[in-house]
Formats: C-alpha cells, structure tokens, sequence
C-alpha cells in the first residue's frame, strides 16, 4: 500500500474498532480514495450555513466515526444512542439530516425511517442509512422504509461527507418547494385587493373556532357586511374609487377585529367578521361603531356623498350543535332585513333555538 494510503488508512473508520473488515472492502476504499483524494467530486452549494444532522448509533465509536466525518461548519450534530432518543430529538429538532445506524437495541434503523416517514410528514428529511449489511435484498428494504441513501460499514468518511452533501442539495431543493407551497397555500386563502383572508380561509377558521365554541361554551358570532349602493360608486366615479372604498372598509373591519378574531372578504363587496367571547350587547356595540367609522370616512371622488355599509349578526351566546354555513345564513338574511329596512344599520337574526 502506498505511504499516502497508509496514511489514509489510519482515519479510516472502524479501523481497529469492533467492525471487522470484510473480504473485497479494501479494494472499494482504494476506488472510494481516487475519487475523492482530490477534493469533493461534489462541489457544496453557495449556501454554506450548517445544517442539524441527527446521527443515531449505538455504538459511541461509530457515532465519534460520523461526527468527525461532518464539518462543524456545515453541520450542527445532535446524537441518539438508540431508537426511541432519536424519536425524541427528531421530534424536537426536526433535523434535515439523519444518518443512522440499522442494528439497534430498541428500534431498527429501518423503523426509525419508516416513524419520521409516518409520523412528520409535512418537512421532508433526508435519511442516511449505514449497515453492515450489504445483501441487495436488505438495502432494498432499507430504501422501501423510505431511506435516500445507505452506506455500508465500515464507511470511508470522504463518502459520507460526499453523500451528506447531495443530502444537502436535496434538502434544499424540497424547503424551496415547501416554501412556495407555503406561499400557493396563502396566495389560495388571500383576497387580492385587500389582502384580507377570503372566503375559504374564513370559513376554515371559523370551523375550527365553531367547535372551540361548542366545546368550551363561549359566544361565537358571525357579522356579515356589505357596502351600499356600491354600484353606484363604481357607476359614477369608477371602478379605481370603488377599489380604495374596499380597501378602506378593510382597513376599518381589520383595525376593529381583535388578534382572536378574524375578518375578511367574500365576495365583490360583501365582508365577514367572526367573533367570540363577545356577549350579544358588546357585539352589537362594537359592530355600531365600525359602522360609524365606515360612515364618517371622506371619499373625495363621491360628490360629498356619505358611502355606507349594512350588518347582519347571527351567533350565540350558549350554542349547541351548529354548522359555519347555517350561522352565514341567518347573518346573510340578518343583513338583507338591514337593507330592506333603509341600510347603513345593523341586524341582530332572530335568536335560533340554540340560543339561550
Ligand atoms: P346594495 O346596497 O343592495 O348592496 O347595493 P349594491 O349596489 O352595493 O349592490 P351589490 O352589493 O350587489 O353590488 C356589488 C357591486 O360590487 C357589483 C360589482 O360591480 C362590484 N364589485 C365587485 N367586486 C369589485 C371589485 O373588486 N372592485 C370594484 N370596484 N367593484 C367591485
Ligand atoms: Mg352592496
């Protein structure tokens, strides 16, 4: 063996160690050597910042080998010395990268993939698995469970330091695509004009906040707006006007609605309000008010006119089983009856059975 080799050889992992060698696996650590000996075949992205890695291993030795592999500056280790401790990390942590070991005492490497694969599924991992094991068909076992990758022992630290690398390359590809899904997800639940949440996104919080209503007895109210006579703003000065009145009466329903509450757009220029821990007086206060601010706002392009806006209330103080739809439906006929009576007023529905 060369003297570079030899020097070589005494970082190699498992050297010495309880791992023995096997036939045929020096002549893999001299190929894995020329491809590497020149520095990464896999040059790092631009992103340099480090990354967790979680490595789980039993052995102490093993988990010293794959630290020392990993640079400090590119990743940050947490270490599990079985099964049921990487869970814990895992699930505090949510690392990027896991490199585990397939043998352990309590949960196999194969099962550690298949709880992160279960059990955490909204942030992708990348999952390294290293095994003595190097039959075919238990490796295809290992990337069934959902393994990326596996290495098998004794491992070169080059190697694994390279396939850490394309670990980090396709972790970054998959946080750019949770990223604009994160971003499709909100653009979805956003009114364009106003940025204020739309239809789908009310009623997706309401149905949640409905049934911490229910649950724990606390008023839950639904107010349903909409802007008089807008027609005729747009009709006499212009779609742009009717635009900023939209967005005023946003910025009014949005300055009036506590961080508990919500408020949004449904449609052209009709609005929802849900609130809660309101009794049926205060509610009816605070919905006045908003009507008053809407009133005494000064719209330049309108001659002088006052615009104004008419409000329906349906809810309860004490409710028992109700839908989202049904409470939007007694607001909705609350609001007509508001404009039937002369607009620019609000409407409490008739109290519905629930009501007590
Ligand atoms: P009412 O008092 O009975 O509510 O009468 P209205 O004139 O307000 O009637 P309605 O609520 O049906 O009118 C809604 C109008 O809102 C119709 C539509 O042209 C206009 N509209 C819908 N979306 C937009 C928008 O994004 N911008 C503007 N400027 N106008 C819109
Ligand atoms: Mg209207």
């Amino acid at each position: 063996m060369p003297d570079w080799a030899q020097k070589r050889m005494s970082s190699v992992p498992f050297a010495g160690s309880r791992i023995p060698w096997r036939s045929g696996s020096f002549f893999h650590f001299e190929f894995m050597l020329e491809i590497t000996d020149s520095g990464s075949p896999f040059p790092m992205d631009a992103n340099r910042q480090a990354i967790p890695v979680l490595v789980v291993d039993d052995s102490p030795v093993a988990r010293k080998l794959v630290e020392h592999a990993l640079p400090a500056d590119e990743y940050t280790i947490l270490s599990a010395s079985t099964g049921q401790e990487a869970i814990e990390l895992f699930a505090r942590h949510q690392p990027s990268l896991v490199i585990t070991d397939w043998l352990m005492p309590d949960l196999s490497g194969v099962e550690l993939c298949q709880r992160i694969r279960s059990d955490f599924q909204d942030r992708f991992t990348y999952i390294i698995i290293l095994t003595g094991v190097s039959e075919k068909s238990e490796v295809v076992k290992g990337l069934q469970a959902g393994a990326d990758e596996y290495l098998t022992k004794p491992f070169h630290p080059d190697e694994l330091l390279a396939r850490a690398r394309v670990g980090r390359r396709i972790i970054a590809l998959h946080r750019e695509i949770e990223a604009k899904n994160r971003l499709l997800e909100q653009l979805a639940l956003t009114d364009e004009l106003t940025q204020l949440p739309n239809r789908r996104a009310v009623v997706q919080w309401a149905t949640r906040q409905l049934s911490g209503a229910l649950r724990h007895d606390f008023p839950f109210w639904v107010v349903m707006a909409d802007i008089d006579q807008f027609k005729l703003v747009n009709d006499s000065a212009g779609h742009q006007a009717g635009d900023i009145v939209l967005k005023k009466f946003s910025e009014i329903l949005r300055a009036n609605t506590r961080q508990s509450d919500i408020c949004g757009r449904i449609g052209g220029d009709e609005f929802v309000l849900i609130i809660s821990h309101a009794v049926r007086d205060g509610i009816e206060v605070m919905i006045q008010r908003v009507r008053e601010q809407f009133e005494a706002q000064h719209f330049p392009f309108n001659n002088g006119r006052v615009i104004t806006a008419s409000f329906g209330i349906a809810g309860f103080a004490h409710g028992r089983v109700q839908q989202i739809e049904h409470l939007m439906v007694q607001a909705d006929a609350a609001l007509y009856a508001a404009k039937r009576l002369g607009r620019n007023r609000v409407e409490l529905a008739p109290a519905a059975p629930s009501i007590r």
